[in-house]
């Protein structure tokens, strides 16, 4: 494991080092390499494991992991955050930068009765006690797993990130009560400006995005559309990014700096990496996975994060 490596994410067994900054992703692999790292190019400072909890922080930024029994949503979605809140704020970083969430069964259960919907409520509550709550949530995942559990993964800041919505969709946190009791507490992107001169100068955390314009569903049943969509968000974003806080510099700034796709139905599989090489992957390696998306209608969603080096 490389000094800096915060995380590895493994699709697929990890070795048996019990090494907290391994992760597996509940989730089959169609498409990319068996285990991605995150990193911010710092060394890592510390890390451990205690009471199901696995951590590590370079001095910047923590990431933490575990992972629950979840067949009370609810309980163990708001125990999960709760025990993530403490963790953070115990070690000094109690800035919420981005979140991954993988819940066995995500669309299972009727209307607000759907395990998605009952994530949502227990996310909210313990997130909602913090103060000032809607301006500090963090970029989010949230996919379904074919494996029993919940699996949620934070990385979390010394200083806040720049918390940044897409002009194309009304704020997850805003979604009208058809979608369930509580509104999705998440943002559509986490900026993190780096100002020790090291690495880059900028990180954009794109969160978990699908082919949602302002709340509705589009193209449900066409897969590729549906990707097209998505894509068409994710630029809209970074354009708003690169306006509105860079203005000087101008688009485009941002490079990609990796990929992650999750789709609904394997047999997919081949169209989505055809047309996701052709539309957004320039040559980069990127990842594939199967997994439910979190509304019954939407069948392919992406995550990404862009970088930009600085002036000149
Ligand atoms: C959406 O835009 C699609 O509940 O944490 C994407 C990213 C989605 C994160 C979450 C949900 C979440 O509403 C679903």
């Amino acid at each position: 494991m490389p000094p800096d490596a915060l995380a590895c994410l493994h699709h697929g067994e990890p070795p048996p080092d019990a090494d907290p900054r391994r992760l597996r992703l509940p989730l089959p692999r169609l498409h990319g390499p068996a285990a991605e790292l995150w990193s911010a190019g710092r060394p890592v400072l510390a890390a451990g494991s205690e009471q199901g909890l696995h951590w590590a922080h370079d001095g910047q930024q923590l990431f933490a992991h575990l992972s629950v029994a979840a067949e009370d949503v609810i309980a163990a979605s708001e125990d999960v955050y709760w025990r993530l809140e403490r963790l953070v704020v115990h070690h000094g970083f109690p800035y919420w930068l981005r979140t991954w969430n993988y819940l066995a069964g995500i669309n299972a259960g009727e209307g607000d009765g759907e395990r998605y919907r009952q994530f949502c409520l227990g996310r909210g509550q313990a997130l909602a006690a913090r103060s000032d709550f809607e301006r500090h949530l963090p970029a989010a995942t949230a996919i379904g797993s074919a494996e029993p559990g919940l699996v949620v993964a934070v990385l979390a800041g010394r200083k806040p990130g720049v918390a940044l919505e897409n002009p194309r969709q009304v704020a997850a946190f805003r979604y009208p009560r058809q979608y369930g009791p509580r509104s999705p507490s998440f943002t559509r992107a986490m900026l993190l400006r780096d100002e020790s001169g090291a690495g880059a100068a900028a990180r954009l955390l794109v969160s978990g995005t699908a082919s949602i314009v302002g709340h509705a569903t589009r193209h449900a049943g066409d897969v590729l559309a549906q990707l097209d969509e998505a894509a068409v968000n994710v630029e809209a974003l970074l354009r708003h990014a690169a306006v509105s806080h860079f203005p000087d510099v101008g688009e485009p700034m941002w490079t990609p700096e990796s990929f992650k796709v999750y789709l609904r139905h394997a047999e997919h599989a081949e169209a989505v990496r055809a047309a996701f090489e052709r539309r957004l992957a320039h040559g980069l390696p990127w990842t594939l996975l199967q997994g439910d998306i979190c509304r019954q209608d939407l069948l392919v969603e992406l995550e990404a994060v862009y970088r930009w080096d600085g002036p000149g």
